[in-house]
């Protein structure tokens, strides 16, 4: 069976996984050191848990239509109880841990650092595919965004910023004749007042030539690995490279940071605007393969 949303965000998590897989190997001082002369690094590329995530929340889409939290959160929990070495963060490690224990995900995500509920990057690191899935309703698109982030990031950053990134990447989808600079000043429209939005606003100062570094010494490039420092950025990219996967994936690492979260980020935006035909061949080989399904039963 083929169904176009189910098509678009399964683009969308080929731009993101493949974008995971890149970054991640840039960690290595040996491979870092490659990132000024494109050689890309040896395969397999492995990918992490931004990849893990974003698989449970497609095989929700796929099974929901739509964001069950409950399924999503125990997709999440086997996800990580098959393979609890992909790299979680510490507080996504603790919940899920939880979870798979049978605990309830709502009232642990809530009581996260002391409280306050996590607003790391891992809720927006897995949202491009919903965007795509929701590409034709941005109301639906904010809501099925928020509630996805919800199960593990209880801080209204973390889910601005994932509301965010799946609003760009609705965008990147259909609005394929517009000028880049159109896509932030868009998605600030829509989103609430916060860190991630002030932070979009001085990122859209830049005009999308300005270097990548420059931008990243200004909003962060996730190396405090929390939606506020990643998504501006992130966002920022991918208007800048919005029909350019290859030299977005090559810049944002020679920027550095969390580098497998902004490549994955910025790849599954930009995979929905420049196709499939628009992420390298050699690439889609280079990543560890998913290991899942990807049809629609
Ligand atoms: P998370 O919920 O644990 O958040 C990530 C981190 O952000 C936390 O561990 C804290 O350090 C910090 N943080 C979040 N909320 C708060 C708060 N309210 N107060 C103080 N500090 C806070 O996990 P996540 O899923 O959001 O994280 C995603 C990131 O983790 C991605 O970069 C992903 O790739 C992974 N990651 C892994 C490694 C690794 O080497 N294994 C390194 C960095 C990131
Ligand atoms: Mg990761
Ligand atoms: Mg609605
Ligand atoms: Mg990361």
């Amino acid at each position: 069976m083929s169904n176009d949303r189910w098509d678009r965000a399964c683009l969308s998590l080929d731009g993101l996984s493949i974008g995971d897989a890149f970054g991640q190997q840039f960690f290595s001082p040996d491979v870092a050191a490659e990132a000024t002369g494109h050689r890309p690094p040896t395969p397999p590329w492995n990918y992490t848990d931004d990849t893990e995530m974003a698989l449970a929340l497609m095989e929700t889409l796929r099974d929901c239509a739509c964001v069950d939290q409950d399924v999503l959160a125990q997709r999440f929990a086997e996800r990580f109880q098959a393979e609890p070495n992909r790299g979680y963060g510490a507080g996504a490690r603790r919940l899920l841990e939880n979870v798979a224990l049978g605990e309830c995900w709502k009232p642990l995500s809530q009581q996260m650092f002391g409280g306050s509920g996590s607003f790391g990057n891992g809720a927006a690191m897995r949202v491009a595919p919903l965007g795509a899935w929701f590409a034709d309703d941005v109301e639906l698109t904010i809501e099925q965004a928020a509630l996805s982030a919800e199960v593990t990031h209880a801080n209204s950053e973390a889910q601005v910023g994932a509301i965010a990134i799946a609003l760009a990447a609705g965008w990147a989808w259909r609005c394929k004749s517009e000028p880049a600079e159109d896509l932030i000043p868009w998605v600030i429209s829509k989103i609430d007042q916060s860190e991630v939005r002030r932070r979009l606003e001085w990122a859209a100062k830049y005009p999308l030539d300005t270097g990548a570094s420059t931008v990243a010494s200004q909003v962060g490039c996730g190396v405090q690995i929390s939606a506020q420092d990643t998504v501006p950025f992130c966002l920022w990219m991918a208007a800048a490279f919005l029909n350019d996967y290859s030299e977005a994936m090559w810049t944002a690492v020679r920027v550095g940071g969390d580098m497998d979260t902004t490549c994955a980020i910025i790849g599954g935006i930009i995979a929905l605007r420049v196709g499939p035909t628009g992420i390298p061949e050699q690439w889609k080989q280079n990543r560890e393969p998913l290991g899942w399904n990807n049809s629609l039963t």
